[in-house]
């Protein structure tokens, strides 16, 4: 009996020895499960590599490391991503961005209205449900799913053309605070997609994931995302290799958007000042504005930046039609500096401390408390940002990781972890939690 054990036993070890020695010698399998960030404005795609144990976030065939969440229909084709913003500006009623805003939520009558306002494309309630109009050649609508799936589609073949194999599975993020419903519609999209969704992951959990927080001794982590448009404050606790979301809180008004704007407003003060008239334009303020991105862009790495314009001014302002006088080529220029942009948005920035207070009060912890604070979203580069955070938990945040790449990354790693890739991970695995609701201001 015991004889018979034991050979079983030294059975099991050749096998895992083979398997050991298999791992060593043998080319490194592919990865089969795809990690998915179907972000608002930006989604990417990542896979494990098992041979190298590092995530590669998956290029197009122009080398960017993202797609812009945006899908136009055209009489001839459904084009995605950098597609569908070159053709955007010569078909704006049927390109349809911030589609994630709308999936698989449910609307009152008359939110709808009011947010098709502020598109450029129709947005309508069916039963409650968002849908959008499209008018090529003939006219129809489609849903926030299927817009999704459009991405989502668009993301598979880059995975399938950078792995050289077909992809049928993956792990999505969605945001923390969305519910069964909105996690269901992403699901779906995935479906549509060709894809079938091994596990739903929350965006937080997937970037403490990207610093390996899975993997070591912390019991608080504080995740701090800052879009463009918005701003999320989670605090999640681990426990025994499981992630909960213990709070959320945020600003769905707040993000880099906004600090371009107060540069801008203060850019176009100097023009009139300059010049007597302020620009009104569209392609003038269209140049502007592209200007003061890329200022603000600079001053988060240089202390200064260089703002040079061209500009058509005309003495009246308003004035545009035909009999008005004609536009007055100049040139504009203003060095900004960082300390300028920093006290044109210090109450803005201020605003960001807001909800991490909430998540603590919510959670109940002291700044003490936290372990690691991990920065997620491209306008947590900003160096008053960082510095205001680090000042107020007086430590430094985890960055190490690109702050917009940092969600897909940890979606990869679940994609590893799902695929089986060997050698084992510790793995985290979330609480769902249900209940939890998020605190927003704004
Ligand atoms: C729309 O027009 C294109 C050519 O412009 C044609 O190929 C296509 O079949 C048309 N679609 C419909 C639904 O009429
Ligand atoms: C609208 O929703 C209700 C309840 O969910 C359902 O009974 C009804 O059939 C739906 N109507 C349409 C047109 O989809
Ligand atoms: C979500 O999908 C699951 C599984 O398909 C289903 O059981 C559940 O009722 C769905 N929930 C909602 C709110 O749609
Ligand atoms: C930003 O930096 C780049 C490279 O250093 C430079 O080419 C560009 O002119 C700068 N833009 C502004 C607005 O300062
Ligand atoms: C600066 C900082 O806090 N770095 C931490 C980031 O996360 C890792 C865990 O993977 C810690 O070991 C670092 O100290």
């Amino acid at each position: 009996m015991s004889g018979e054990i034991s050979m079983i036993g030294s059975v099991i070890l050749a096998l895992f020895l083979a398997g050991y020695l298999g791992q060593q010698y043998l080319p490194p399998p592919k990865p089969k499960v795809i990690g998915l960030d179907l972000g608002t404005t930006f989604c990417s795609v990542g896979v494990f590599r098992p041979g190298s144990g590092k995530v590669e976030v998956i290029e197009d065939e122009e080398g960017r490391k993202s797609i812009p969440s945006a899908v136009s229909f055209t009489n001839t084709a459904v084009l995605a991503g950098y597609e569908a913003m070159d053709v955007a500006d010569s078909n704006p009623q049927n390109t349809v961005y911030d589609s994630k805003r709308f999936i698989g939520k449910m609307f009152e009558p008359g939110v709808l209205e009011q947010e098709s306002a502020r598109y450029p494309f129709q947005v309508t309630n069916n039963n409650g449900s968002a849908e959008f109009v499209i008018s090529t050649n003939h006219t129809f609508t489609v849903s926030p799913e299927f817009v999704g799936s459009r991405l989502l589609l668009r993301l598979k073949e880059m995975a399938e053309r950078q792995l050289g194999a077909p992809v049928h599975k993956a792990v999505i993020s969605v945001p923390a605070e969305f519910d069964e419903r909105q996690r269901n519609y992403t699901v779906r999209a995935a479906n549509l997609a060709g894809l079938e969704i091994l596990r739903v992951i929350n965006e937080p959990t997937a970037a403490a994931m990207a610093y390996g927080l899975h993997k070591v001794d912390v019991f608080n982590v504080l995740v701090v995302d800052l879009g463009g448009g918005t701003l999320d404050v989670s605090l999640l606790n681990k426990q025994g290799g499981m992630f909960l979301t213990r709070a959320m809180a945020g600003n769905n008004k707040l993000g880099g958007q906004d600090f371009s704007q107060r540069l801008f407003l203060y850019t176009t003060e100097r023009v009139r000042q300059q010049f007597g008239v302020a620009p009104a334009l569209k392609e003038d303020i269209h140049r502007l504005r592209q200007a003061v991105e890329a200022a603000k862009l600079n001053l988060t790495l240089q202390p200064s930046a260089l703002i040079a314009v061209p500009l058509h001014l005309r003495p009246h302002q308003g004035s545009e039609s035909p009999g008005g006088p004609a536009p007055h080529p100049v040139v504009f220029q203003a060095a900004v500096t960082r300390q300028l942009f920093e006290e044109l948005n210090e109450d803005l920035f201020q605003k960001i401390l807001v909800p991490v207070e909430t998540v603590l009060a919510e959670g109940h912890l002291g700044k003490e408390d936290v372990d690691e604070i991990v920065l997620v979203g491209g306008s947590t580069r900003i160096p008053r940002i960082r510095a205001l955070i680090s000042d107020f938990f007086g430590k430094e945040p985890n960055t190490s990781v690109d702050p917009d790449l940092a969600v897909v990354t940890g979606v990869a790693i679940q994609a590893g972890i799902m695929g089986g890739s060997w050698p084992l991970q510790v793995s985290a695995i979330e609480i769902p939690n249900r209940h939890l609701r998020k605190t927003n201001f704004s």
